[in-house]
């Protein structure tokens, strides 16, 4: 007689990564069949349900993510990472984008299932980004052999400090201009298409007719204004090559941008892309900041630039630093983009999915 009847267990750690939280997953826990494994997902997620309330996943877009862990087959690389998206309201999972916040957590996961080793004080794990090609070095606290939370990095948008995680990126094989042009006009507004990890739509918010430090909520609430976002990503999509199905996919993010108004280099507001984020994605940051660096996008002219390589891009809840460095030739790229973020286990065992409806 079995103690329960409730489905077969999944092994799953949840993990706060940044400012945002997700499942973990090693790869060889779930289904290699990637409509099994969505199906799998959704259940253990509690979507569609706009409450999530049969799942674990949190009923917001930033609480509704999930990081698959694997040894890398890539010799630059100690493990691979894909990224998905369970979207709250709707039957889908999407790869369609990667996330840099919980890239933060996949490192501490990486360490914590074994599947690297701590080298000493700190560790050094380099990510293969599965979504797009890219790759990421995190340098984490290993005191004792183990990886540690504790420590005194500060995150916007998280309460008290935890053990710094330093993420430096290298750009994926996606060109950083998908549409070749520095400012295209898109749905009759002037937009820079960027891609610094994530594919980003970047609008002034004066050209929007808001201020650009209005709440999330306010900015969601305003109906004029998500159709003219929705617009946006329609001819968005067309213009850089992207998934014209918009319920489908999550990207391109629309970043609504405004000169500074505490003290760092630029405001913003992003669309992801539905709901507006409570912070600024990780690689949403890293592309917002090249086009704060870069002379010629929307948001040259706003963006105030402090000294050195730092891009302080204020969000809802605070800012986030972004470590950039455009290359020295005349064509517009970045040579280095790095920031610190910090992540913590917030449980580790089994996840068990919801009954198939
Ligand atoms: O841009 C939300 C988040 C993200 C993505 C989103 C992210 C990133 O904050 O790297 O971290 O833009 O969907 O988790």
């Amino acid at each position: 007689m079995t103690a329960s009847s409730r489905a077969a267990g999944v092994r799953c750690a949840l993990m706060r990564g940044g400012t945002s939280k997700g499942a973990l997953f090693l790869a060889e826990d779930l289904p290699t069949d990637r409509t099994e494994r969505d199906a799998l997902l959704l259940r253990i997620m509690g979507s569609p349900d706009p409450r999530q309330i049969d799942g674990v996943g949190g009923a917001h877009p930033l609480t509704s993510k999930v990081g698959v862990v694997s040894v890398s087959a890539d010799p630059e690389a100690d493990v691979d990472y894909l990224f998905l998206q369970v979207v709250v309201d709707e039957p889908v999972v999407s790869d369609s984008q990667t996330c840099g916040n919980i890239l933060a957590a996949a490192g501490a996961f990486a360490l914590e299932r074994g599947l690297v080793t701590a080298t000493g004080e700190t560790s050094d794990v380099r990510i293969r980004l599965v979504n797009t090609g890219g790759l990421a070095t995190l340098r984490l606290q290993t005191p004792d052999g183990a990886v540690t939370y504790d420590g005194d990095a500060e995150v916007s948008g998280v309460p008290g400090t935890a053990a710094p995680v330093s993420i430096m990126v290298e750009p994926g094989s996606a060109p950083l201009l998908p549409t070749g042009n520095l400012v295209d006009e898109l749905a009759g507004v002037a937009a820079t298409c960027i891609d610094n990890g994530m594919p980003s739509v970047i609008v002034r918010a004066g050209d929007l007719g808001v201020s650009g430090t209005e709440d999330p909520a306010d900015l969601e609430a305003d109906d004029k204004l998500v159709a003219r976002v929705r617009e946006i990503r329609a001819a968005a999509v067309a213009a850089m090559g992207l998934d014209p199905d918009l319920d489908a996919t999550t990207v391109p993010k629309i970043v609504l941008v405004a000169e500074p108004h505490a003290g760092g280099s630029i405001s913003t507001r992003s669309f992801i892309p539905v709901r507006v984020h409570q912070a600024v994605g990780v690689l949403g940051a890293a592309s917002i900041a090249a086009a704060a660096v870069l002379p010629g996008t929307v948001a040259d002219g706003l963006a105030v630039r402090s000294a050195g390589d730092r891009v302080r891009v204020e969000h809802p809840t605070g800012f986030l630093d972004v470590e950039i460095a455009p290359g020295d030739g005349p064509d517009p790229v970045i040579a280095r983009t790095a920031v610190v973020r910090t992540a913590r286990m917030l449980f580790d065992g089994i996840v068990y999915p919801g009954p198939v409806r």
